[in-house]
């Protein structure tokens, strides 16, 4: 059923002048460098960056960030207990962080990769999965007996021990049963000892030696483990899917995953999943029933691109940029590809219109990675950030060209898009703050309004440079509201999942209608605050807010009326919306 136009239709506003982000990961003390070791021998882990996620693991109300180490690779013997490790910092309340991370528990003996967050055991707390090159770590959030809390690796006990690379992974109910699973998605398969030597061959006829592309390498198993409900998982990989034939299978036995999504695309009340592959065709899983999923990539329109071919897919994003109530797919894709926009046309079936919505040349001669639809002029329709970075780390040396002859570099532009509702972006990067005229090599991205103030910041995992926390100063005059969302399965059996991760949110202000998503995943390796901040334009009102549940009735609710400018929980089954606890912080009064 097609929605009423978004807010604020029609030609773009003057305040666009007036949106500014600014880099405030020093002051604030998040003093996290990436650290990549870039050997000899490009290993292809080294180029791969880290994760960030926001995660208020202490329940204070604000958001806590954690930034996924690197190290060297292979870690060496000597360093898995000593090694650089993932940092948690600590959210003050006051604009600055402190490092938490030798009290949290949370040091890891291998090679980071990616993050996940979510309440995987319903206690109210959220928990971690930390995927690394040939691990992953799950890890529980208990107190510390401080008053505070802290984390305990589950790893083994929960019967989650994975190999492989594993990198982008998330939470999210599957099965319908309340419980959380985990997705996880496995890159290629490497072989240390015969590691392949990739070249290129510069102009003057020498060859340089490159980080190998994924063409190189066999693809991996995606990875998805059912949660039993009482701490512990079942690997389900091999047969959570049917065929055309109704035949029992597994998920694709090869991709090159470093994407993942989960939510109801196709609108049926059930748990649908998009894996992006790099440089082989994308999956899609449409769910037939609650654990049950078909292989559906290429005749929704998702697997390739427009040309028909594979592009190497690495971010990925789902919101209603066309203001259709749909959740449209996004993905960042290598350089002299452009960006990918994928249309739901509606039942999940997807159309490339990339060119049309002025993401593909505005993208074609950046790396793409780490990605967010956010709203930052908050008037209801989704912006885009996207972080880049090339793949060459001697990009220089190797005096590779783009089309208009400029040389390309390893450390290259984010860029940010501001989206009119309808599908159509354009870039305005240079006008977004001094960041966005800096390189860098950008890979982990999570939003997350850090200071509660309901503008969206963003966290940059860069590989091998500190990391940036982008305050959004932007000014405008429209209003937001903020909604956290909750599932009763604590209470009730045929409630939903704690986290709501995969509620659909439906709000209606003086007749118009905004679609939201409580996605599972997105980005690349990283995890976003989960808590729904919505553009409002100039509503000072929400009349309702109808939230579909991701129980296994998928059952709607409605709350409001909800005056705009406050965040509000909205429990499944509760009659009202009540005041959720996200004070705004009390900046330190500088000497
Ligand atoms: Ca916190
Ligand atoms: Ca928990
Ligand atoms: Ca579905
Ligand atoms: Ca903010």
């Amino acid at each position: 059923m097609p929605l009423d136009d978004p807010v604020n239709e029609g030609p773009p506003l003057p305040e666009e002048a007036r949106i500014a982000f600014r880099d405030l990961a020093k002051a604030a003390g998040i003093n996290f460098l990436h650290i990549n070791s870039p050997s000899e021998k490009h290993y292809v882990p080294e180029i791969m960056g880290g994760g960030a996620a926001w995660i208020d693991y202490d329940q204070d109300g604000y958001m806590d960030l954690l930034l996924v180490q690197g190290g060297r690779f292979p870690v060496p013997a000597e360093e898995k207990r000593t090694g650089p490790t993932t940092r948690l910092y600590h959210n003050n309340g006051d604009g600055t962080f402190t490092d938490v991370t030798e009290k949290s528990g949370i040091r890891h003996p291998s090679f980071g990769q990616g993050v996940a967050v979510g309440d995987y055991d319903n206690d109210g707390f959220p928990d971690l999965l930390i995927t690394c090159y040939g691990h992953c770590h799950l890890f529980h959030n208990e107190p510390d007996g401080k008053g505070s809390r802290h984390f305990r690796e589950v790893t083994r006990e929960a019967g989650v021990v994975t190999d492989g690379w594993c990198t982008s992974c998330t939470f999210a109910d599957l099965h319908g049963n309340g419980f959380l699973d985990i997705f996880m998605c496995r890159y290629v398969i490497m072989d240390l000892k015969n590691f392949p030597k990739c070249a290129h061959k510069h102009v003057n006829g020498k060859e340089v030696l490159i980080a190998c592309g994924p063409k190189e390498f066999k693809g991996n198993q995606c990875v998805l483990y059912k949660n039993n409900g009482n701490g512990t998982f079942t690997n389900v990989s091999d047969k959570c899917c049917v065929d055309g034939k109704g035949n029992r299978t597994g998920l694709e036995p090869e991709g090159k995953g470093l994407g993942v999504l989960i939510l109801d695309f196709d609108d049926d009340g059930i748990m649908d999943i998009f894996v992006g592959n790099d440089e082989i065709q994308n999956h899609f899983y449409r769910g037939r029933r609650n654990g049950e999923f078909e292989s559906v990539g290429y005749s929704h329109g998702c697997a390739a691109s427009e040309a028909g071919g594979p592009m190497g897919s690495m971010g990925v994003e789902a919101g209603d940029l066309f203001g259709k109530g749909n959740a449209d797919i996004f993905v960042t894709t290598f350089f002299n590809e452009g960006n990918t926009l994928y249309r739901n046309e509606g039942k999940a079936f997807f159309t490339d219109v990339s060119k049309q919505g002025g993401l593909y040349h505005a993208c074609f001669n950046n790396v793409g990675w780490g990605t967010c639809l956010l709203d930052v002029r908050r008037n209801g329709m989704l912006d885009i950030f996207v972080g880049n970075g090339h793949v060459y780390s001697n990009a220089e040396e190797l005096d590779m060209r783009m089309p208009n002859g400029e040389k390309h570099h390893y450390k290259q532009n984010a860029q940010l898009f501001l989206g009119d509702g309808r599908g159509h972006f354009r870039e305005i990067s240079s006008q977004a703050g001094p960041y966005f005229l800096e390189r860098h090599v950008g890979r982990g991205v999570a939003m997350g309004d850090y200071d509660n103030d309901g503008h969206m910041d963003i966290a940059i995992n860069n590989c091998g440079e500190a990391a940036a926390l982008l305050h959004n100063e932007t000014e405008t005059p429209n209003h937001w509201i903020r909604l956290v969302l909750e599932g009763n399965r604590p209470v009730n059996p045929q409630g939903s999942n704690r986290d709501a991760i995969g509620a659909k949110v439906t709000l209606t202000m003086a007749g118009k209608k905004l679609v939201r998503h409580l996605k599972g995943g997105g980005s690349y390796l990283s995890a976003h605050d989960r808590r729904l901040l919505v553009g409002l334009g100039a509503a000072t009102q929400v009349d309702e807010v109808e939230v579909r549940w991701p129980n296994r009735a998928a059952s709607t609710q409605r709350f409001g009326p909800l005056a705009a400018d406050h965040s509000y929980r909205l429990v499944e089954g509760a009659g009202a919306a009540v005041a959720a606890h996200c004070p705004p912080i009390k900046p330190k009064r500088s000497n």
